[in-house]
């Protein structure tokens, strides 16, 4: 079946649900037979970034090699999806940049930071507050939001299921599956 490769670069705060609706529309994908990766932090921060933290300059350099992972995996025809906090604007800028053009899709993940630390699954916005996690995103680091993402997900209006087939609905009606 014919795709155009792709990077489904999904953004969002921790706990926004990125890897769980980039999960989904990977089974959607695959259901589709096209041909796919994702990269998330259990496959990237416990390998290739194995020793990098959360500093500014340590998140900077997670998302470039990320990026050019991104630009590997394009260039051997497939769809990637990441999910990574990507806090920065100028680095997923520079992401972009390194892409073909149309080759980069930006997902905002949309969830307000309230509904992220009510949501909370691993306590860590808990641990945050209480300073024992420094440099956390959206407590004492910044989130820069897309300006002008091109799929923007508000995860408090919709399900999963539908956000994922409005992720799907973007690559069909953009000619990429
Ligand atoms: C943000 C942190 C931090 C700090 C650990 N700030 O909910 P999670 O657990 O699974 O997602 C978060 C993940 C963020 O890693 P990324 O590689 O996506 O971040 S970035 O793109 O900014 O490099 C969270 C956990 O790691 N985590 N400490 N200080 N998230």
């Amino acid at each position: 079946k014919a795709q155009k490769p792709v990077v489904l670069w999904f953004t969002g705060l921790s706990g926004s649900g990125k890897s769980t609706i980039a999960n989904a529309v990977d089974e959607l994908l695959n259901r589709n037979s096209n041909h796919t990766y994702l990269l998330d932090g259990d496959n990237i921060r416990m390998g290739l970034n194995k020793g990098l933290g959360f500093s500014e300059e340590d998140r900077v350099e997670n998302i470039r090699r990320i990026g050019e992972v991104c630009k590997l995996f394009t260039d051997a025809g497939m769809i990637v999806l990441s999910a990574f906090v990507s806090p920065f604007t100028e680095d997923r800028a520079k992401v972009r940049a390194l892409m073909q053009a149309n080759e980069f899709v930006e997902v905002f993940v949309d969830t307000p930071l309230e509904i992220c630390e009510q949501r909370d699954p691993k306590g860590l916005y808990q641990k945050a507050r209480k300073g024992e996690i420094p440099n956390f995103t959206g407590i004492s680091s910044p989130y820069e939001k897309p300006e002008a993402p091109e799929i923007h997900l508000k995860t408090d209006e919709v399900s999963i299921e539908a956000a994922a087939q409005q992720v799907l609905h973007y690559l069909r009606t953009h000619n990429y599956i």
